[in-house]
């Protein structure tokens, strides 16, 4: 089911900050920056590798309000690993294999996520403690 790790999202105060960082460390570009509304997030993809399968990213994430997912996780745990997204190539259908396994999602079907992906939340109290999304990447 799963293709690839599509990105690690990665939660911090200060998204230029931390792109410079990556850009200086690791030798990243930054292919996308966005607001995300819906998802309560100013946040950029940073492109790491090709697979046969689809590109993986690191994603970084400053929330656009503190009563966000990101804000509230920054507030408890500060800033680090925040979520893994795994690429599949049919989201909705995934979303209904993995309920039907009694998973918990966050999102009965799927939103709009970076790069014009279709994204969904798996709870991460029923994935061990890691929050988990679903990205199927679009078509061009
Ligand atoms: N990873 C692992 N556990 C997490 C977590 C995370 N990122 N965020 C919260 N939790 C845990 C908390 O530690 C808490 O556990 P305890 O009950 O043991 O304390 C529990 O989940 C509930 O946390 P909370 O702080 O009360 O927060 P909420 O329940 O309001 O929200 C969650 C948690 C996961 C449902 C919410 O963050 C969510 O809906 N996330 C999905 C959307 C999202 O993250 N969007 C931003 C990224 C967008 C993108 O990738 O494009
Ligand atoms: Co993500």
């Amino acid at each position: 089911m799963l293709l690839r790790i599509d990105h690690v999202g990665i939660a911090c105060h200060n998204l230029e900050e931390k792109i410079e960082f990556y850009e200086t460390t690791f030798g990243l570009t930054v292919v996308s920056r966005e607001v995300n509304e819906e998802q309560g997030v100013r946040e950029a993809m940073l492109h790491v590798a090709d697979a046969p399968s689809g590109a993986s990213y690191v994603q970084l994430l400053e929330p656009l309000h503190p009563d966000t997912a990101v804000g509230k996780f920054l507030a408890k745990r500060g800033e680090g690993m925040h979520h893994i997204g795994y690429g599949v190539a049919d989201v909705t259908q995934a979303l209904q294999d993995i309920a039907a396994k009694g998973i918990k999602l966050i999102d009965e079907r799927p939103r709009h996520g970076s790069m014009g992906a279709s994204i969904a939340f798996l709870h991460p109290k029923d994935v061990g403690g890691v929050l988990t999304e679903l990205v199927e990447t679009a078509r061009h």
